[in-house]
């Protein structure tokens, strides 16, 4: 495929912005060469910068359950630009999100909009430690909550592509304020809640893993956690950024039946635009300004065109039957690519919950960080450049997830699965 208009925007970007890319997952550090730039979407397809078609399993790392440039999504979008981009004042938008939120998460009494997860995340955990006096936090191994400094310890995604889990320019003093525990390691979870449930404000999670590959949460690993931080007044905060109207229209605590005491929230429910939320318990959500004392702020935060993008797609999930195409589309690949996988003799395990999902070049079981940095990272680099050189853009990390939305069709999920099968083919 000619990608040379993508090599040459990357030697102009490269000398504007650090790597050349505004997120290091995007730079293909991890699976070599150079980035694709992508010039429109439409539906379940990306057009790059040369005008070659791809069948989109990125979906923007999420948000794009609708795929690209949905009609409602672009008209409404079309219509609020029309009226003012922003306006640092309340607007009715914001307002509708918000009762949609509401409406999936029984568990949260009041939300807080922002602008990314990462924003989300980072205030969710200054409320925690605000209501409950306490510093301590909990996060898994290679759990991805976004850049926040107290995040980036033994931190997913990026972080574990690129193997700086520690990022430099976090406090040593800080550091020592989060804890890591192996994701799906029940032991572990009832041993230091046990030991020094006390002083720890939260335990954060993403109840599908979607940042070290993608990682179910293995029977009775969510209700354990529930389990020991009620018992002893610590904050479950589930990270659903991934999650969120992703698995079921609410979310992980939908489809595992479990609540969490506070949420955070992001991609999908700005259609595409930059957003977060965090919401939670009312007495917890009330020690917020202007309400109580613990201080979170942003000038876009509720931003018109987010809202209206969100809102626009959250109501497109409310349509009867959205989660049973999303299960089929999802079981109909994850089927195929299994298939593939026997075919070609290529030693591959298989995660999925519902639209999301993932391939794991190894012979072992995957439940956790350790066994998926395990995986074959050589043989994922060469399955991504086969399948991207047939038409198909994969995440470009073994350590992320893969997404299927609602503009799939059966003929996508089939070519795809074909694709996968000469890709593997020839890697063997
Ligand atoms: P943002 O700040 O990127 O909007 O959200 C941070 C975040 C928080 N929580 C979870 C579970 C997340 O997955 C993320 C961000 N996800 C990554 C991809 N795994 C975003 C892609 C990127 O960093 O460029």
């Amino acid at each position: 495929m000619n990608r040379s208009r993508s090599e040459a925007f990357f030697a102009r970007a490269q000398k504007l912005m650090p790597g050349g890319v505004n997120s290091p997952v995007r730079n293909f550090g991890r699976v070599g060469g150079h980035p694709v730039f992508m010039a429109r979407g439409k539906g379940a397809k990306v057009y790059d910068a040369d005008g070659n078609e791809y069948i989109d399993y990125l979906g923007s790392w999420g948000p794009l359950i609708l795929g690209h440039s949905h009609p409602a999504v672009v008209d409404a979008l079309k219509g609020a630009c029309e009226l003012g981009t922003s306006f640092g004042t309340p607007t009715e938008a914001e307002l509708k999100l918000a009762e949609l939120v509401k409406e999936a998460y029984p568990s949260i009494d009041l939300v807080r909009m922002v602008n990314s997860g990462t924003e989300a995340t980072m205030s969710a955990l200054r409320v925690a430690r605000g209501y409950t006096g306490r510093n301590l936090v909990i996060k898994f191994e290679a759990g991805y909550h976004g850049h926040g400094d107290s995040f980036l310890i033994q931190a997913g995604s990026g972080a574990a592509t690129f193997g700086i889990p520690d990022s430099p320019g976090v406090p040593a003093d800080l550091a020592k304020l989060t804890i890591n525990l192996p994701y799906n390691d029940r032991e572990a979870v009832r041993q230091t809640l046990s030991e020094r449930g006390d002083d720890i404000a939260c335990v954060i999670i993403e109840p599908v893993a979607g940042n070290m590959g993608m990682i179910p949460p293995v029977a009775g690993f969510l209700e354990t956690i529930r389990e020991e931080t009620e018992k002893r007044g610590i904050i479950l905060i589930f990270d659903e950024v991934i999650t969120g109207f992703r698995v079921a229209f609410g979310g992980a605590q939908e489809r595992f039946g479990i609540q969490a005491d506070m949420t955070c929230l992001g991609k999908i429910i700005g259609g595409g635009l930059p957003v977060g939320a965090y919401g939670g318990r009312r007495e917890i959500m009330e020690t917020i300004a202007p309400l109580g004392a613990v201080y979170q702020a942003g000038t876009l935060s509720g931003n018109p065109l987010a809202m209206t993008a969100g809102y626009e797609t959250v109501k497109q999930l409310k349509e009867p039957g959205v989660y049973d195409r999303l299960e089929q589309l999802g079981a109909r690949l994850g089927d195929g690519l299994r298939a593939a996988a026997d075919e070609a003799g290529v030693a591959a395990y298989m995660t999925r919950v519902g639209s999301m999902m993932c391939t794991f070049f190894t012979n072992q079981d995957v439940t956790s960080y350790d066994t998926a940095s395990s995986s074959d990272a050589d043989v994922y680099s060469k399955y991504f450049w086969n399948m991207l050189d047939r038409g198909v853009y994969l995440a470009p990390s073994r350590l992320e997830t893969g997404f299927v939305s609602l503009a799939h069709t059966e003929e996508d999920i089939d070519r795809t699965i074909e694709a996968a099968r000469e890709s593997l083919k020839e890697i063997c």
